[in-house]
């Protein structure tokens, strides 16, 4: 009788998971405006993205800088407390189950650096100008927004070209704390339904491991310690760029969407507690002036303070205590350790 009713067990699971499976369908997307694609809207600009994300952080803070309005989707993140990127809802609006999308007119717009390029050329006349005319400065610009954007599935696999794919691996920290508070069962769900298994894995992972114990786990520590390496890197070039150009912004004169793209990976180094192993005390002085303006701009409350997440912060406080009770913990996130 036991068997018998463990075997109806077992088949009514199976068949919520392929019936589920069938219907939250997902797959690579192209990036970039996909006119054939018509979603559901009530506004002009619609914009889907979560209060944690870099690349929704990027696209809301342009938004804030061109002054346009949007109507807004908050989506969920494991991390900031449920797997809503991998729900039906939100599969109908990027099968690629990630945020953010920027959807105008109802056709939507895949990878946060083709976001923030399409709204600065779509923006109405009268919005500020965060495009340079010049051919060289545009190129210039475009250099400084791949060597901040985000590329791939694997968030950390191109590190040494973008300081987007450096600042994952030190938002490690971050995960791992803010995941103390989440269910098993959340990062179980991405196990089940997501796209590319190695993030859900690495969310269960960080959950197993919390924020203490994080300097214990071999291969997240060789990760930071690689990231740390990189950005050092990224930011040395744009240390030099910022003196080349005297600033007040990458390029010099104008604030472009370079400086949208970068204003988040700096953020995003505050959020995790580690910008001070960059900027301050003397290190990097244009670059430490060049952070302290952005963050000094209107559109950086709008965009980003604005949009502080509870959960965020109960985790940075979570690192911060960490690091104060475990000083190896604090050197194996902040120092290059010896190799
Ligand atoms: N290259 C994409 C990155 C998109 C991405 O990875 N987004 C993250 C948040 S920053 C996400 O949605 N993660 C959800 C998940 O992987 O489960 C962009 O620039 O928009």
């Amino acid at each position: 009788m036991i068997g018998f009713l463990v075997a109806i067990a077992l088949l009514g699971l199976a068949s919520w998971y392929l019936y589920e499976k069938s219907q939250r369908k997902t797959f690579a997307v192209p990036p970039g405006l996909q006119a054939e694609i018509a979603l559901p809207h009530e506004d002009e600009w619609e914009l889907y993205h979560n209060a944690l994300s870099l690349c929704s952080k990027k696209t809301r803070l342009c938004m804030a800088e061109l002054g346009l309005p949007y109507r807004s989707h908050h989506i969920d993140l494991v991390e900031t407390g449920s797997y809503e990127v991998l729900g039906r809802r939100f599969l109908a609006v990027n099968p690629g189950g990630t945020v953010p999308v920027l959807v105008h007119r109802g056709h939507p717009i895949y990878e946060s650096h083709e976001q923030i390029r399409y709204a600065a050329e779509n923006a109405p006349a009268g919005a500020k100008a965060l495009i340079p005319e010049e051919p060289a400065l545009l190129s210039e610009m475009q250099v400084w927004i791949d060597r901040s954007s985000l590329f791939g599935d694997d968030p950390i696999a191109h590190a040494s070209e973008s300081a987007g794919n450096a600042v994952p691996g030190l938002t490690v920290p971050l995960f791992a704390a803010m995941m103390e508070e989440i269910p098993w069962s959340r990062p179980l769900e991405g196990l089940l339904f997501h796209r590319f298994k190695q993030r859900p894995l690495m969310f269960l992972a960080f959950k197993r491991s919390g924020i203490a114990k994080l300097a214990e786990m071999g291969p997240a520590k060789a990760a930071i310690q690689r990231c740390l390496r990189e950005m050092h890197r990224h930011l040395d070039a744009l240390e030099q760029q910022l003196e080349k150009t005297g600033g007040p912004f990458i390029l010099g004169e104008p604030y472009t969407l370079a400086d949208v793209s970068w204003t988040v990976i700096f953020d995003r180094l505050r959020e995790a507690d580690s910008i001070h192993a960059f900027t301050g005390d003397g290190k990097r002085p244009a670059v430490t002036a060049y952070w302290e303006r952005l963050r000094g701009r209107p559109s950086y409350r709008e965009a980003i303070e604005e949009h502080d997440h509870p959960v965020v912060k109960r985790g940075l406080e979570r690192i911060r205590a960490a690091k104060q009770k475990n000083p190896e913990l604090r050197r194996a996130l902040e120092d290059e350790l010896p190799r």
